[in-house]
């Protein structure tokens, strides 16, 4: 049933989605607000009718909760789905001096010359971030967003930056039945001017019959690639912090304002609907862990976790 959600959503944005334009000039199918909900106690949503990879969801959702907006930590472990965002950061400045990477991501779609240039220039850039302190300072910033939001929203004195996350715990623990359990992620002073402004934008916490529920609004879903995992990270940092305050996993309810497909991924979203879903797996923490702050990656897993193969696919930047 949660898997299907899924599903259902992706012919329907197929069969009715509005043909349209974006930012990054790829074009997609895409319908404004949807929702899906996921009753956690079902099974761990990590899709199965492709492999995702549950280990880049881990250490993204790790990185967040340090209060991170560096690649660094990423790399550290081997995550690259945020290297493009910051890529751009290190080839449109002035201390760039390699072969032209304007438009890398689609020359690199189409002329595979250019390809080899541009992965030449990623690993350079990969290794400066890992090893180059000054570098990984200029460069490996993606702007205010998630991490820095969630853990140091800059205050109007300067002073005493709000540690939202650890404040949202605390409000769960006191006040349950509060209806301003807010996690935000756009400062619309300085989120407008990241390289990617937030996509997952305002995550509201609910608590009744002693169990604790997530609704999280997203503005913009790339539902093939980037939706599977944002439904897989959200519901785990509703398993972390349920754990922390005492409650059993309610829904995750998933909301999306421009839901989109886009026209490069009709093949591989297809090829997804033509197959068969397994069981859900289960998700496991370690249950000596005392605080939200302290989990390292051994500390989370998912169990008897089937699937069908992955499904590659471009990435718009
Ligand atoms: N831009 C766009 N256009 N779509 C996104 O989903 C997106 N997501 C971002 C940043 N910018 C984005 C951050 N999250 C992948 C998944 C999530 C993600 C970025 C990229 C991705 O490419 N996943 C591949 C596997 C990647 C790998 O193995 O390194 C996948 O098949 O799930
Ligand atoms: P946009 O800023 O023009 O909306 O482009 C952002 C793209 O990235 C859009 O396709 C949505 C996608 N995206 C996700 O679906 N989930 C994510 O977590 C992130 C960071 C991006």
């Amino acid at each position: 049933k949660n898997e299907q959600q899924y599903l259902d959503l992706a012919q329907k944005i197929l069969d009715e989605g509005h043909l349209k334009g974006d930012r990054t000039g790829t074009g997609t199918h895409s319908l404004f607000g949807s929702q899906m909900r996921f009753n956690l106690q079902e099974g761990f949503p990590l899709l199965t009718t492709k492999k995702v990879f549950f280990g880049l969801i881990k250490s993204e959702l790790l990185w967040f909760l340090r209060g991170d907006n560096n690649i660094r930590f990423l790399l550290q472990h081997n995550n690259h789905i945020w290297d493009e965002w910051a890529f751009k950061n290190w080839v449109s400045s002035e201390e760039y001096s390699g072969p032209d990477m304007t438009n890398f991501s689609h020359r690199a779609q189409e002329d595979a010359d250019f390809a080899a240039a541009y992965q030449a220039q990623k690993a350079i850039f990969v290794d400066n971030i890992l090893n180059d302190d000054d570098f990984m300072e200029k460069f490996g910033y993606i702007g205010d967003v998630y991490g820095k939001l969630w853990r140091g929203w800059e205050t109007i004195s300067g002073e005493n930056a709000i540690d939202q996350v650890n404040r949202l715990v605390n409000q769960i623990k006191a006040t349950p039945d509060s209806r301003r359990l807010i996690l935000t992620a756009w400062n619309a002073e300085t989120t407008p001017q990241a390289p990617l402004p937030s996509c997952h934008v305002l995550s509201q916490f609910y608590v009744a019959d002693g169990k604790l529920s997530l609704q999280l609004y997203q503005r913009s879903g790339d539902f093939f690639l980037g939706v599977p995992f944002n439904i897989a990270s959200y519901s785990l940092l509703l398993h972390m912090v349920a754990a922390q305050t005492g409650y059993e996993v309610g829904d995750f309810i998933h909301t999306i304002g421009d839901t989109h497909i886009y026209n490069n991924h009709i093949e591989q979203i297809t090829e997804q609907l033509s197959r068969p879903m397994h069981h859900l797996p289960k998700l496991w923490l370690n249950p000596e862990v005392k605080s939200l702050f302290d989990y390292t990656m051994d500390d989370i897993k998912v169990l008897d976790y089937e699937s069908e193969p992955a499904i590659k696919a471009p990435v718009a930047v």
